[in-house]
């Protein structure tokens, strides 16, 4: 089980439906394939989707800390030092994406080695979760057309609402919209991407308070400190850290700072390694998580499942699952698929998916 060889390998996939949101957009999944190759030829595999608008990371970058500093700092280890392979790429500060395809890939040799699936190894709680899915900007009548065909042909009925940046009256819009058409049974949230200030949050939240809504997730700047508490004060609805709190001590500084109310678990970011890390940190102080999305494709995809349908808390509420759908293609042998608003958690050892070798010829960026 020792580590031989570890691989990145750039690929792009357009997609069909690109997403806007505050932030930024994304219309290819530019990202990269990082695979970790064993002794005994067992090879891992996960993938690092570059947001650069959020970690700085590119796509180079990417592959350059991975070929040139993590490679190197791992391999010898075994695939079970998975603590000294996180806490040798750890000397390096940042790049929180590459990390955890480096941590995600060894899970998944791992658990090809041992014969078991990575859920079962983490925690096994169940089979699956219930699927949100994000509707990216648009007008209220395409926004409110999106969400009733993903409630027709996958039985989803949990949407996050991007909002943020644009005026707020046109998302306030969007979601009275939502709720009129879907009706009360749907489950709707909104994240602002920091697109707002803490007064327009403010005004924003007064103006949908009669939308019964789950959360609202990082509305205002992660560095106005004093802003984002004023806010969490004084909104009823509670409040959800996905860039301000990437990290377990980010998350503690979030949480014991009185900036927010529950915490957005992302693998993309996290790993497995270090998203139980924050997982625990949040059962401890009794606070709710949410499986977050990084527009992450069907292995990235597949990784938020498998964490997230190992423990009770992870899924007990809808995880941010299908942004895959809005891609043309992906790179897995068999596609996930959403039905009856579930994503099963794939079957079989290691994550339970395998990359198609001709997609990945096809699609591969590096020659
Ligand atoms: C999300 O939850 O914010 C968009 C930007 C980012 O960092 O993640 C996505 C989804
Ligand atoms: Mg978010």
């Amino acid at each position: 089980m020792k580590i031989t060889r570890v691989e990145a390998v750039p690929f792009s996939i357009p997609y069909v439906k690109p997403l806007h949101f505050a932030s930024g957009e994304v219309s290819a999944a530019e990202h990269v394939l990082v695979r970790v190759h064993t002794d005994d030829g067992v090879v891992g595999a996960a993938e690092a989707p570059p947001r650069p608008f959020t970690y700085g990371e590119t796509q180079a970058s990417i592959v350059a800390v991975v070929t040139s500093i993590f490679a190197p700092a791992i391999l010898g280890l075994s695939l079970l030092e998975r603590e000294r392979i996180h806490a040798r790429m750890s000397r390096t500060v940042g790049n929180p994406t590459a990390k955890a395809a480096v941590d995600m890939a060894v899970w998944d040799a791992l658990g090809q080695s041992l014969g078991h699936n990575v859920s079962d190894l983490l925690g096994g709680w169940t089979d699956h979760m219930r699927v949100s899915h994000m509707l990216g900007f648009d007008t209220p009548e395409r926004m409110v057309e999106e969400a009733t065909r993903m409630r027709e042909e996958h039985g989803i009925t949990t949407f996050k609402v991007k909002v943020g940046r644009r005026p707020f009256s046109l998302d306030v819009d969007v979601c009275r919209a939502l709720r009129a058409e879907m009706g009360d049974d749907v489950e709707l949230y909104v994240d602002g991407n920091r697109g707002w200030t803490a007064e327009e949050s403010a005004r924003a939240m007064r103006a949908m308070a009669d939308l019964d809504l789950l959360f609202a997730e990082e509305l205002s700047p992660a560095d106005d400190v004093l802003g984002r508490r004023w806010f969490v004060r004084r909104s009823e609805v509670p409040v959800v850290a996905d860039e301000s709190a990437t990290r377990p001590g980010e998350v503690t500084r979030e949480l014991l700072g009185g900036s927010a109310d529950a915490i957005s678990i992302k693998t993309a970011r996290s790993g497995f390694t270090e998203a139980r890390r924050v997982l625990f940190e949040c059962e401890g102080l009794g606070v709710p998580v949410i499986m977050g999305n990084q527009i992450d494709g069907q292995l990235g995809s597949a990784c938020s499942v498998v964490f997230g349908s190992a423990f009770e808390a992870t899924s007990r509420r809808a995880g941010e699952l299908s942004n895959f759908l809005d891609m043309s293609d992906d790179l897995l042998t068999e596609p996930l698929v959403i039905a009856d608003g579930r994503l099963r958690t794939p079957d079989g050892p290691g994550l339970g998916v395998r990359v198609d070798e001709d997609k990945l010829t096809r699609y591969r960026q590096d020659g």
